[in-house]
């Protein structure tokens, strides 16, 4: 009887007979959705919108009526233009999770309207259409060609498709997590967060896409927001060389352009459109240690006592699956953990900030009460005939919440609430492709499960799968928020979608322990940085199969400097400490460890510009010279902030390797060497060492090594300056709490110089209201020929000073002006300032 009546209960005995075959067939495993990206829409089927039949002028554009189809044009900016193309008339702009800003005020523009063309001014844009064919050509005010159509639009009942022109060379990112070299050109890209088992080179799509393009070339750099959400691609060359294809199986086109001198322009476009990542909590950019199989409060315990005895730096210690009473989330198991709140309560006694995993899925148990609740309140994902969702993952079946109706986004948050009350610092969201535990085809929900898209209903297909975990993220930031307001959430998240940013970090998935997914790390963040969501780094150690000594090693020393720094490995693999490996690469990892803690204040400042302009935190090195396209592949070296650059070792065995430096003096970081850059060098790096480099005339802030962030107060500020003209930024604030957002931060400007007169002067202006602890301040100056003949402070003598192997050092309070004074030290670079001024 039990039996009978819970197969009557299954949606597919439930639900109207249209959608039975497609659920039952899902549900044996057989629903073969395995649209491969690979697979051509038929072109000859696709619809291109044909003659422009009339003209309506609007605020800051036009809206066009075509033979098959609309096209509104909008210049949401000055600087940036919105295109939307659908085939039954533009209605009310669709909702978008992506955009934050609204577009109530679009730039001024100029109209030249003629028989044949339409062309639409601001004054840093000009749109021009051909009448006859309904396609657009978009330059820059000066005629740098952003995009100019090949076919244009073209639809398809539900389907559209954009075509234009992708010049020769230009270089592609951005797309958010691609398994693939930083430039994506010449490959088409899947837009579908997929749980992919054991990816490498070239599986796609991953866990987390962002239909984000950032085009660039030595005039000019541009940014694509393809900004719909259901399943779709973009194929950057592969179908036909020179030329781009954006599509997507449901829902209107709605296309974002924007354009500038260089990438930074574009990034602040399309963070000023999607919105800032706020400041997340100091101790998150610290190091996180994880392992799926850390299964009870004794390891917990233990690896705490580990970290701090063998003075391992450490800020987190994460708690996988395991520590769920039964896969069951917002719960914990009492047999091995009696006593949670206080063993976190004893962690955080000890500097560690406990993060917890959440998963979406809601086991489907009577004796379950975030189950209960959740089907009380309705909160749950449905079928298109009311029935809830109902699917296999870790907990065995489960539902899934809804979280496009900010009625279950509230209750979620609400059930973060637990976690936060139980003393877990941060909250790490899994499985939210979303990803299930069965034999479909993409292991994902079926496409017509329908979501609440805030009161406009959308299918799974047409952009509930692809924002699915974007919007977890975004309800356990809430929870966060509401249950912790004086901290600043650390959320971080595997599947997102554009505009995650505001909400959470991520990892890279699922990753393997070879030397390919070593160097994988460094393209997939460099490219995770350029749609975006910087705050990203990949599982140390690899996930799958067990590293080397050599690749762990190597491994820490690429992650030290990574935006997010953690190891993690899966269940049932060797030990995976930084101790776990011996005594050589443990004392290698600590050298990485303590790296990464001295250089805390400059990571933090480059998440502060990020914060702000949308800068990444680690870039490529074109970033530096966008107009030389010798950098445009180069992902196996890059820049930490402003003015570091890494070139760690990713080959197995290899104790050297070639660097190539952009143009301008580099220093090596800790011996202070200097280095002619615009070629390549050779760098020396047995094992112990990571190779890396700092920009002449920069000033590089750094902290006292700690055992985790806020260990003690930090009482000296060192700052290595390295000889050249430059300015370089430092931002310090709390590094928790919401102060910040009340102007309780400081900006330091550090400003280097040569004066023909024969001195180097560095000068220091802060702004801001935030006084650090520290009143003193120790100075190297790195770079220094000979011996000085003085040191003045702020107009006075230095009371004491040093000149050693090159190094001049003293020790200060915050001052204004500090100057070495003596030709003789300083004749190379007054030669070289002769000869070429700083402009
Ligand atoms: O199906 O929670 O990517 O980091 O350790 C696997 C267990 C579920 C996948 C995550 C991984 C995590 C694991 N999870």
């Amino acid at each position: 009887m039990e039996t009978i009546r819970k197969l009557l209960v299954r949606p597919e005995f439930t639900m109207g007979l249209p959608t039975v075959i497609p659920a039952l067939r899902y549900r044996m495993g057989l629903f073969v959705r395995n649209r491969r990206f690979k697979r051509r829409p038929p072109h000859g089927e696709f619809q291109a919108l044909g003659r422009v039949l009339t003209v309506k002028r609007q605020p800051g554009g036009a809206w066009l009526h075509a033979q098959q189809g609309h096209i509104e044009i909008r210049f949401w900016a000055s600087g940036i233009v919105r295109l939307r193309a659908s085939q039954d008339g533009v209605a009310e702009l669709p909702l978008s999770y992506a955009v934050v800003e609204p577009d109530e005020t679009p730039a001024e523009v100029t109209y030249e309207d003629t028989p044949q063309a339409l062309t639409i001014r601001t004054d840093q844009l000009t749109c021009e259409v051909d009448k006859a064919a309904c396609t657009l050509v978009i330059k820059t005010r000066d005629g740098r060609l952003i995009v100019e159509d090949t076919t244009g639009f073209r639809l398809r009942g539900e389907q559209v498709m954009w075509s234009s022109r992708l010049p020769d060379g230009d270089g592609c990112y951005g797309l958010g997590e691609r398994a693939s070299g930083v430039n994506l050109r010449g490959r088409r890209y899947g837009f579908w967060n997929s749980d992919l088992v054991r990816y490498r080179y070239g599986s796609d799509p991953l866990y987390l896409s962002i239909p984000f393009l950032l085009g660039l070339r030595p005039d000019l750099a541009y940014g694509v927001l393809w900004d719909n959400p259901s399943r779709g691609w973009v194929d950057l060359g592969e179908a036909t060389p020179g030329e781009k294809t954006f599509f997507a199986e449901s829902g209107e086109a709605c296309v974002y352009l924007m354009a500038g001198h260089d990438p930074q322009a574009v990034l602040s476009a399309y963070t000023a459109l999607t919105g800032h990542m706020p400041l997340p909590p100091l101790w998150a950019l610290g190091f996180h240690q994880s392992r799926w199989g850390y299964d009870e409060e004794a390891t917990f315990r233990t690896l705490a006592h580990q970290f701090r005895q063998r003075r391992l730096p450490c800020d987190a210690l994460y708690f996988d699956i395991d520590y769920m009473d039964g896969y069951r989330v917002f719960t914990w198991n009492r047999e091995r953990f009696p006593q949670m709140p206080a063993l976190l309560k004893d962690l955080r006694a000890q500097g560690f900030k406990p993060v917890a995993i959440i998963d979406p899925g809601i086991k489907i148990d009577r004796k379950y009460d975030v189950y209960l609740d959740g089907v009380q309140r309705d909160v749950f994902l449905k079928y298109p005939d009311g029935t809830r969702v109902a699917a296999p993952v870790w907990p065995g079946r489960c539902h899934f919440p809804d979280f496009s109706r900010p009625h279950a986004r509230a209750w979620w948050a609400e059930q973060v609430g637990k976690l936060v009350q139980a003393g877990f610092a941060g909250l790490w969201n899994d499985m939210n492709e979303p990803a299930l535990i069965n034999l479909s085809s993409d292991k994902s929900l079926p496409p017509y499960v329908m979501h609440e898209w805030e009161e406009h209903p959308r299918s799974h297909l047409a952009g509930g799968h692809n924002t699915y975990g974007m919007l977890m993220a975004r309800s356990t930031y809430e929870g966060l928020r509401q249950h912790r307001p004086d901290a600043r959430p650390f959320v971080m998240t595997r599947a997102a979608y554009a505009g995650a940013q505001r909400y959470t970090s991520s990892w890279t998935g699922d990753n393997t322990a070879t030397w390919e997914h070593l160097r994988l790390s460094i393209s997939m963040a460099l490219n995770m940085g350029l749609s975006g969501l910087p705050f990203t780094g990949p599982d140390t150690g690899g996930f799958h199969d067990e590293p080397s000594q050599e690749l762990f090693a190597r491994w820490m020393q690429v992650s030290s400097l990574l935006p997010y720094f953690r190891v993690h490995t899966i269940a049932g693999s060797r030990d995976q400490e930084p101790w776990s490996f011996g005594e050589q690469v443990e004392s290698i990892s600590r050298c990485a460890l303590e790296r990464r803690y001295r250089l805390l204040p400059m990571l933090y400042t480059a998440f502060a510009q990020n914060a702000q302009h949308g800068t990444p935190i680690i870039r490529p090195l074109f970033w530096l010279e966008p107009r030389n396209k010798a950098l445009y592949d180069v992902d196996d070296a890059f820049m930490v902030g402003d003015a570091l650059l890494a070139a760690p070792v990713l080959d197995e065995g290899a104790t050297r390797r070639e660097v190539t430096l952009p143009a301008g003096t580099w220093y090596a970081f800790e011996s202070g060497e200097m280095q002619r850059g615009g070629g390549r060098i050779t760098a020396d790096a047995p094992l112990d060492t990571l190779p890396l480099f700092a920009r002449a005339g920069s000033v590089i802030p750094l902290w006292p090594v700690m055992q985790y962030v806020g260990e003690l107060p930090v009482e000296e500020l060192l700052l290595r300056v390295f000889a050249g003209t430059g300015e370089s930024v430092l931002y310090e604030d709390a590094g928790e709490g919401m102060a910040y957002r009340d102007g309780e931060t400081r900006w330091s400007t550090f400003t280097t110089s040569f004066r023909p007169s024969g001195e180097f002067v560095i000068e220091w202006h802060r702004s801001g209201a935030y006084q650090p602890s520290y009143e003193r301040v120790r100075v190297e100056v790195v770079g220094i020929s000979g011996e000085p003949e003085r040191v003045e402070l702020d107009g006075g003598m230095a009371p004491v000073w040093y000149f050693n192997e090159g190094v001049v050092e003293f020790v200060a309070g915050p001052f204004e002006r500090a100057r070495i004074i003596g030709r003789e030290a300083l004749t190379p670079f007054l030669d070289e300032t002769r000869l070429h001024p700083p402009h």
